[in-house]
């Protein structure tokens, strides 16, 4: 018997064991740093601080995007590791249906939704995977030579990607992750996986004007289809989606539908219909002249400033969370612009985020504890006709779940203002 081992009992680690227990040839045995995970009777565990001592003992073992690719055991075991992704990407290739693989340091999801959406309705057979959270495993039996598969793939999901997928999509690639990464530099190592493998017969679609977009592209050996943000004034679509970020994902969308055959009317149909996804600049109530919006999606300084570009009106801007070890500097200059009449900064990292600003000169803040503190101030300091953004800049678990359950907690605070 083959002894496997799942690392990590999340998302990735239940849907490998639903679908490796079917081989009866498998000896399965979970290993996770959480020891209350709730584990199916009868399957073998290891659980807790120790999780990864006996790892050299096992044949394959399946990694959770989680879970640093540089562990040290991790490391000791590198020719033995693989992952779900790996694993789709093995059983999806032998069926010769096609994977677009889209990264970047924001705008992975809003783009791999509206191309699933554009190809969905230009009449092709298409399936969606990745970070998005969705299971390819689950949808491998239904692929043949006729699928295409857009997969929303993550540093921690390339980093250790044996294969590359026939179109890459690379978005604009900014520092991010450096709690888990080494350092930048391991983390563009990882997202350039996305084209190491790639052949003359594959593409990559990538932004000409960011140049870490631009380096990893130039690395694939397929053909080289460059993006220019300025390209957006000969399309021109009426979007629904807000800010000139949301315009290079449609951008990139369309160049790959484009690419993949996908007629212009249907992609701009379906482009301007768009409605755009939960926590990403999302509109939640206009009270007392305000409106406010939930971008609690902006987990980097990237797509936190982002999030601040979008509106051209006077605003205030609550951030802060827990950090992941990235340089909060180019956030504060942002919030020293003339538009941001305040900025308020809570939770874990707010004194890193007031340091900061003390010395880069930053005096209209004001800080809380919580977000629930900051939600309150704002109500109470806003006037009519500016905005209140969440577009925090940094992950959520020092104080909640996850970046969904922050920016639904957020909504509902919203909602409570009289
Ligand atoms: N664990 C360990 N050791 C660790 C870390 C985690 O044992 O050092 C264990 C935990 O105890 C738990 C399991 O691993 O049992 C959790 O695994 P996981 O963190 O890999 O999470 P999953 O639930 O499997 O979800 C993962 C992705 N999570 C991460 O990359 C952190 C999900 O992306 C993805 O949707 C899912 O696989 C399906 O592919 C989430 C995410 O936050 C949405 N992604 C980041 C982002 O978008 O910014 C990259």
């Amino acid at each position: 018997m083959k002894k496997v081992a799942i690392i990590g009992y999340g998302l990735e680690g239940k849907s490998l064991l639903s679908f490796l227990k079917k081989d009866r040839s498998l000896d399965i045995t979970i290993l996770a740093d959480d020891k209350g995970a709730k584990i199916p009777q009868g399957v073998k565990r290891v659980l807790g601080k120790k999780y990864l001592e006996g790892l050299s003992s096992f044949d394959i073992i399946y990694r959770s995007p989680g879970v640093p690719f540089r562990l040290s055991q991790i490391q000791e075991n590198k020719s033995k590791v693989s992952s779900l992704t790996n694993l789709f990407f093995e059983i999806a290739k032998a069926k010769k249906a096609k994977i677009i693989g889209i990264t970047g340091s924001s705008g992975k999801t809003t783009t791999a939704t509206l191309l699933y959406k554009i190809l969905k309705n230009g009449g092709k057979k298409v399936f969606m995977a990745g970070n998005i959270g969705v299971n390819g495993l689950g949808f491998l039996n239904k692929l043949d030579s006729k699928s295409f598969v857009v997969m929303e793939l993550s540093s921690f999901q390339l980093q250790d990607l044996k294969q590359s997928p026939e179109v890459a999509i690379i978005l604009d690639i900014y520092e991010e992750h450096l709690d888990k990464h080494k350092d930048f530099s391991e983390y563009l190592g990882a997202k350039s996986n996305i084209v190491k493998r790639q052949d003359h017969s594959d593409a990559v679609i990538y932004f000409s004007d960011n140049k870490f977009s631009k380096a990893l592209a130039l690395k694939s050996k397929g053909r080289k289809i460059p993006l220019l943000g300025r390209d957006w004034e000969s399309i021109n679509y009426k979007l629904r989606l807000p800010g000139k970020y949301n315009q290079r994902n449609v951008m990139a969308a369309r160049l790959s539908a484009k690419y993949l055959g996908i007629r212009e009317n249907i992609i701009k149909r379906t482009s301007e219909s768009f409605k755009g996804l939960p926590h990403r600049v999302e509109f939640v109530r206009k009270i007392n002249g305000v409106s406010y919006y939930d971008n609690s999606k902006g987990t980097n300084i990237g797509s936190a400033i982002a999030g601040i570009d979008t509106f051209p009106e006077k605003k205030i801007v609550l951030a802060g969370g827990y950090s992941k070890n990235l340089d909060f500097s180019p956030l504060v200059k942002r919030l020293l612009r003339n538009d941001v009449i305040e900025a308020i900064f809570f939770g874990a990292s707010k004194n890193e985020l007031i340091n900061i600003s003390k010395k880069a000169g930053l005096k209209k803040i004001r800080s809380v504890n919580k977000m629930k503190e900051a939600v309150k101030m704002a109500a109470k300091i806003a006037k009519s006709g500016t905005v209140v953004l969440l577009s925090p800049g940094t992950a959520s678990f020092d104080e909640f779940k996850n970046y969904e359950e922050r920016g639904e907690i957020f909504k509902s605070l919203v909602k409570k203002i009289r």
